[in-house]
């Protein structure tokens, strides 16, 4: 049904209906496209803010859509009919919108592009997509093979609905001069001045075709007539009937005619996307549009992808995982690092997770984000909502709610790159913010520490705003007074980081100062909010207490215990009264979820996160972003079982039925997983088929650092593995400050690790003065 092909460059779906959300996204600088097995697709792209150039999502549309268009606005994708001109059989490539049966399907995701093989009537059409690495195109190729052996007369349409996209203007029509459909739009405004912002937009769509097509329509209503979508009332008829979109739904449909020899295979191309006008245009035809160029673009694109592989291949006994390790985890952390979700304002945390993420794969990249992100510093020392990345770009959306937690990620982040590169010249970096203040790396980074130290009540706990990590959870502090438990520890956390740093780089009263923030914090979370088994989540503004053992939705959230884990406020006994009450309410099937149980009702002393639908997103969800927290957390006191277990699961199978219940193909991670296992075990594990997680960043350094043990540090690289229970042993390559290693970890009878390089054990467990170039060969023995 599935698994992974070409050395697991690739992974296969062999059914359009098994896991019918099933998808892959492709992306560059510009855009990003996800597009599932059975066709539907979303992409969007920078203009510099985030745009669609099919299906474009209006706000303004509540008020202003027009009945009669909103009926055909919800059917994003890329179709192609195929129709046998002399049995009049039809049938659609992927598989909507006609969803007949094929004899052979295959979905094919690439890292570099998307593959659909599709035989049925005895045909192959095969659909590749590929993108460009730096404009705004989809590159798409149609193949069609002659099977039966006999000659065929056929036709084959492209259907590529373009949607509702302005409630003032769209239109539709086939240009002669461009080769193609070119629709056209006016992104809805009502102010003045933003006709002067929005006449730099591209609202044009195009769909070029490298050969000229025999008829069209522009009009998607005409084209579906009575038959509706599944058979379309045009391919009743001899020829498309050439119309065009007069404010009416556009969409781009060709049509060839296609007398087949046996065995024949006839070939394709389009080229679809937004552009400003005709001329640019006419210059991507010129640019993309053939074979040759489609050959080139298609290895330059490879060529970009190939830029996120990371720093580590393993071969273990869990196949499933190593192919996810080695092939996917690494091009998501890519995607994050390099493109920044594709916003113009990332959330602070999210940058500097992503970041985090980048220090395996790229480490210049997350060095910049460093000082970008440092430069917007707030006077008080506070971190902004969100770093702004191009000229013009502005705090939107969820960057305009107060969060608190901010400051925290810095050290966080900083302690991966400083471990993975020793690149300490980066905290002695000068870096100028908006007011005109200068400030180095390292005393901006105190600055942000004394911020988290300041913003506490006077029992020393963390106030949260309208929010922590948690962005629903707006409503415990509104008022100015509710504190976070998380941020507690998380601070406390970050301190005592920023702490060690300070103290490596010898500034010792630095060391104290912070160190003893710390404490002071790791005490005051153990006053207030210890609550017997699990420390609590917060104390609301009305100084009520939650996410403790009275609470019957929301009693116990797992972001406190992770973090109580790093900071140390947790000792061992208060742990092991956590591990068994996190194994018993917070443990499912499909990971461990974030709080339990789920919130059925608004609970306004808390906030939206409790609206959200049980075992969805935060409300309860399995969070990985939060799971892979208590994973990491694990990992740090080596409980190498319990992490390892609970990182097994984020990934969909290798059972059948895990792979089914989820939905999704091992070639990213997802947000969520559906919690809610108890309450609503129908949807419980499905994927949110998000791919945006602050997740494959520790998951990737939970499986360097944690997993293979090899962690770097100032002197060199430590080694620690944490070789599961039912594994002997794993096979590990690791690229590290330029030096390159080849560890083979096996499980003997020894008390503690040992490592020996060409037959002889080191004094101690790691390898110091790592001389780049160099080639290490290990043993590593572990107990
Ligand atoms: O966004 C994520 C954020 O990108 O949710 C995380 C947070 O830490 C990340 O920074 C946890 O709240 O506002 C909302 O309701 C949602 O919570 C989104 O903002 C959420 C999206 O689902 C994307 O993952």
């Amino acid at each position: 049904m599935l698994g992974p092909t070409e050395g697991g460059e690739r992974f296969d779906l062999y059914s359009p209906t098994a896991m019918p959300n099933a998808a892959g996204f492709l992306w560059n600088r510009k855009m990003m496209i996800q597009a599932t097995c059975r066709g539907y697709a979303v992409a969007q792209f920078m203009q510099p803010e985030p745009a669609k150039y099919a299906h474009a999502p209006n706000l303004q549309a509540k008020s202003f859509m027009q009945p009669e268009q909103a009926y055909y606005a919800h059917h994003p994708g890329r179709f192609v009919y195929v129709k046998d001109e002399e049995a009049g059989q039809l049938f659609s490539v992927p598989h909507e919108p006609v969803r007949a049966q094929a004899e052979r399907f295959v979905f094919s995701v690439g890292k570099s592009d998307l593959l659909w093989s599709v035989e049925h009537l005895g045909l192959r059409v095969e659909l590749r997509l590929s993108l460009s690495r730096e404009d705004v195109a989809e590159l798409w190729s149609l193949k069609v093979t002659e099977l039966s052996g006999r000659p065929r007369r056929i036709s084959v349409t492209p259907y590529f609905p373009i949607g509702y996209m302005s409630w003032m203007n769209q239109s539709g029509e086939y240009r002669a001069d461009l080769g193609g459909i070119v629709a056209s739009s006016v992104t809805p405004y009502q102010k003045v001045e933003d006709y002067f912002k929005n006449r730099h937009l591209k609202d044009k769509t195009y769909f070029l075709c490298e050969h000229a097509p025999d008829s069209w329509e522009a009009n998607q209503a005409v084209f579906e007539g009575e038959g509706g979508l599944h058979d379309p009332s045009a391919l009743q008829a001899e020829s498309l009937g050439n119309g065009d979109a007069r404010y009416e739904t556009p969409a781009a449909i060709v049509q060839y005619k296609l007398a087949l020899a046996p065995g024949e295979t006839v070939e394709r191309r389009f080229l679809f996307g937004p552009a400003l006008d005709d001329a640019e245009i006419a210059a991507m035809r010129a640019r993309y549009l053939s074979a040759e160029a489609f050959a080139r673009t298609a290895r330059d694109y490879r060529a970009y992808i190939a830029e996120g592989e990371g720093c580590l291949r393993i071969s273990s006994p869990d196949k499933e995982f190593d192919n996810f390790v080695n092939h996917w985890l690494p091009r998501q952390i890519f995607y994050h690092g390099d493109v920044n979700r594709l916003t113009t304002d990332p959330q602070t945390r999210n940058y500097l997770q992503d970041n985090m993420g980048m220090c395996y794969v790229k480490p210049e990249t997350a060095r910049g984000a460093f000082l970008t992100a440092l430069a917007q510093q707030e006077p008080s020392g506070a971190m902004p909502d969100g770093i702004l990345l191009v000229e013009g770009a502005e705090l939107k959306y969820i960057n305009q709610v107060p969060h608190t937690d901010h400051c925290v990620w810095l050290p966080v982040a900083l302690r991966a790159y400083l471990d993975e590169t020793a690149d300490w010249s980066l905290l002695d970096e000068l870096v100028l913010d908006h007011s005109g203040q200068r400030g180095t790396v390292a005393a901006r980074i105190g600055r942000a520490m004394d911020w988290l130290l300041e913003a506490r009540d006077a029992r020393g706990l963390s106030f949260i705003a309208q929010g922590d990590w948690c962005d629903p959870m707006n409503m415990v502090g509104y008022k100015g007074r509710g504190v976070s438990g998380w941020l507690t520890v998380a601070a406390a956390h970050a301190l005592g980081l920023w702490a060690g740093i300070c103290a490596e780089r010898g500034d010792d009263a630095a060391a104290r100062h912070f160190e003893a923030g710390a404490a002071a914090m790791n005490r005051a979370a153990n006053e207030h909010l210890w609550d017997g088994r699990w420390f609590a989540r917060g104390i609301t503004d009305d100084d009520v207490k939650f996410g403790v053992k009275e609470d019957k939705e929301g009693r116990i959230y797992l972001n406190p215990q992770a973090w109580a884990i790093l900071s140390g406020a947790a000792d061992a006994s208060q742990r092991a009264a956590m591990f068994e009450e996190i194994e018993a309410q917070l443990h499912s099937p499909y990971g461990v979820t974030m709080f339990a149980p789920p919130y059925s009702k608004m609970r306004d002393d808390v906030g939206r996160v409790t609206q959200k639908h049980p075992g969805s997103a935060e409300n309860g969800a399995v969070y990985n972003h939060a799971a892979i927290f208590y994973i990491f957390s694990l990992y740090t006191i080596g409980e190498g079982e319990r992490a390892f277990q609970a990182l097994r699961q984020m990934l969909p199978g290798p059972d059948m039925a895990d792979y089914l219940q989820r939905g999704q193909l091992p070639v990213f991670i997802p947000n969520y997983y559906r919690g809610a296992h108890r309450e609503y075990p129908r949807t419980a594990g499905r994927s949110s088929q998000l791919f945006n997680t602050g997740t494959v960043s520790w998951a990737y350094r939970s499986v360097i650092e944690g997993l293979c043990g090899l962690k770097g540090d100032a002197k060199g690289l430590a080694i620690a593995p944490h070789l599961p229970r039912g594994w002997d042993g794993m096979q590990v390559e690791r690229q590290f400050r330029g030096a390159q290693f080849r560890v083979s970890i096996r499980r003997a009878g020894v008390a503690e690790v040992q490592v020996w390089q060409n037959g002889r054990q080191l004094p101690q467990a790691r390898i110091d003065a790592v001389r780049a170039g160099d080639t290490y060969e290990l043993e590593v023995l572990v107990p």
